[in-house]
């Protein structure tokens, strides 16, 4: 298992030069704590040049875990179950876009938030359009022999897909083996019956893992075991990356990503 460190960048569309800077800065500092890798959260892939990605990348020495896609449902509502087809078409080809990236400087491409939400409507058509959507994307990421992986989110973020269990629903009915699973320990502390046991249960569809604290702080600054965790990954043969997603708490961003990287690979050393 390697440690990876997910790094906030400003919208590279609205300022490119903002964005390359912050990119090089989050990395060189996820080098210099010692993390293997970094994830990078990306609203538009049009306007990221993969060359320059890809030269920070060997500079330094570190990789790409994965895309984060949700801020082009934030920024722009587009959604894998629009009621709007239009942006629901939009939202296919987004993350096609997000595909064809991730062929280019590696990272699995996440499907978080860009799932949408239920609303008003019947929750089983919604999920039924979520996995029409989600298969047409998987067949194309397959000719890029590009990974995706939907991630649960708990009932406060998004009103459908909060349990693993209810997301290996979806990722087994399309049954593609590039489509796999995305756990955080945050919206697992929230929703699962038990931590341990959803990562046994799913352990052949596991393909990433964020981590951050009951409360979002580093791991370490909360309640949640991350000892058992870690040991259940052991035990299961998990060989992806273990990648930091928390708040820049306590300390700002440096002094946490440092407390998050001390205090799991101290764990990941068995101590
Ligand atoms: C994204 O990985 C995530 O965990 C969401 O909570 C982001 O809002
Ligand atoms: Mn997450």
């Amino acid at each position: 298992m390697k440690l990876s460190l997910v790094i906030s960048t400003s919208d590279a569309a609205f300022n490119a030069l903002a964005f390359k800077g912050e990119l090089e800065n989050g990395m060189k500092m996820a080098k210099e704590i010692g993390y293997n890798a970094v994830e990078i959260a990306i609203r538009d892939p049009k306007v990221i040049d993969p060359e320059k990605i890809n030269s920070l990348k060997s500079e330094m020495g570190l990789d790409i875990s994965a895309i984060g896609t949700g801020q082009a449902y934030l920024a722009e509502k587009l959604s894998l179950t629009s009621e709007d087809e239009k942006l629901r078409l939009r939202a296919i080809e987004r993350l096609k876009e997000h595909v064809e990236l991730s062929s280019k400087i590696g990272g699995l491409v996440i499907i978080g938030l860009i799932r949408g939400i239920v609303g008003n409507r019947d929750k089983e058509k919604v999920t039924n359009l979520f996995t029409e959507s989600v298969k047409e994307v998987a067949e194309y990421a397959k000719e890029f022999g590009v990974k995706l992986v939907i991630e649960p989110l708990n009932r406060y973020e998004s009103d459908f897909l909060n349990t693993a269990d209810e997301t290996a629903q979806v990722i087994e009915k399309i049954s593609m083996d590039n489509l796999g699973l995305l756990l955080d320990t945050f919206h697992m502390n929230i929703e699962e019956r038990s931590i341990e046991e959803s990562i046994k249960k799913h352990r052949d569809i596991l393909m990433h893992f964020h981590v951050a604290d009951s409360n979002r702080w580093a791991p370490g600054y909360g309640h949640i075991d991350f000892h058992s965790i870690f040991k259940t990954l052991f035990e299961i043969g998990y060989d992806g990356y273990i990648s930091v997603e928390c708040m820049p708490l306590p300390g700002g961003t440096e002094f946490s990503s440092k407390e998050a990287y001390k205090f799991l690979s101290k764990i990941l050393d068995g101590g």
